[in-house]
């Protein structure tokens, strides 16, 4: 009986990694200038405004998780990144969906809110009491190490 339950178990749990292993990957940026790092404010959706996070967005198909956080900076922020190496583990979100957050430096341009509210440049003391997108406020710990 408890062997059934076991198996059942250890079936379901080998099904959600391979959903796991084969999510769709969002890449944010922790670019970070004279201590501060750059957070940007939503707009949309609604459940969403008002709400903090890094920038980023969702890897098109075929693309590279590095060349999607390149265009994604320009989109959004209308500057050039140079990635680097991952901060802090995959963290999951909603359906099939993996935040992934990467170093960046800026390599041209000042940061504007093209798409979203608002920027702002942060010290490590100010990241827990912003209001993170849930996933970001997951690696709020991360980030602060990479300022501190
Ligand atoms: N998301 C969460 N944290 C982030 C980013 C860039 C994105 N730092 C979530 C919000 C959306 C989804 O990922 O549900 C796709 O992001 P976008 O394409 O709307 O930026
Ligand atoms: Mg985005």
């Amino acid at each position: 009986m408890a062997l059934r339950v076991l198996e059942k178990r250890s079936a379901s749990l080998a099904r959600r990694c391979e959903e796991l292993r084969a999510a769709r990957v969002v890449v944010g940026a922790a670019i970070v200038r004279d201590g501060r790092l750059l957070a940007q404010q939503r707009s949309y959706p609604e459940s969403h405004a008002g709400q903090w996070e890094l920038p980023g967005g969702r890897v098109e198909p075929g693309e590279k998780p590095a060349d999607a956080l390149v265009r994604e900076c320009v989109e959004e922020l209308g500057v050039s990144v140079v990635v680097g190496e991952q901060v802090g583990p995959d963290v999951p979100l909603k359906k099939d969906m993996v935040l992934r957050i990467f170093s960046a430096e800026l390599a041209d341009g000042e940061p504007e809110a093209l798409e979203h509210n608002a920027v702002r440049w942060l010290t490590a003391g100010e990241l827990p009491g912003l209001d993170w997108l849930p996933a970001d406020r997951v690696l709020v710990p991360a980030l602060q190490v990479l300022l501190n």
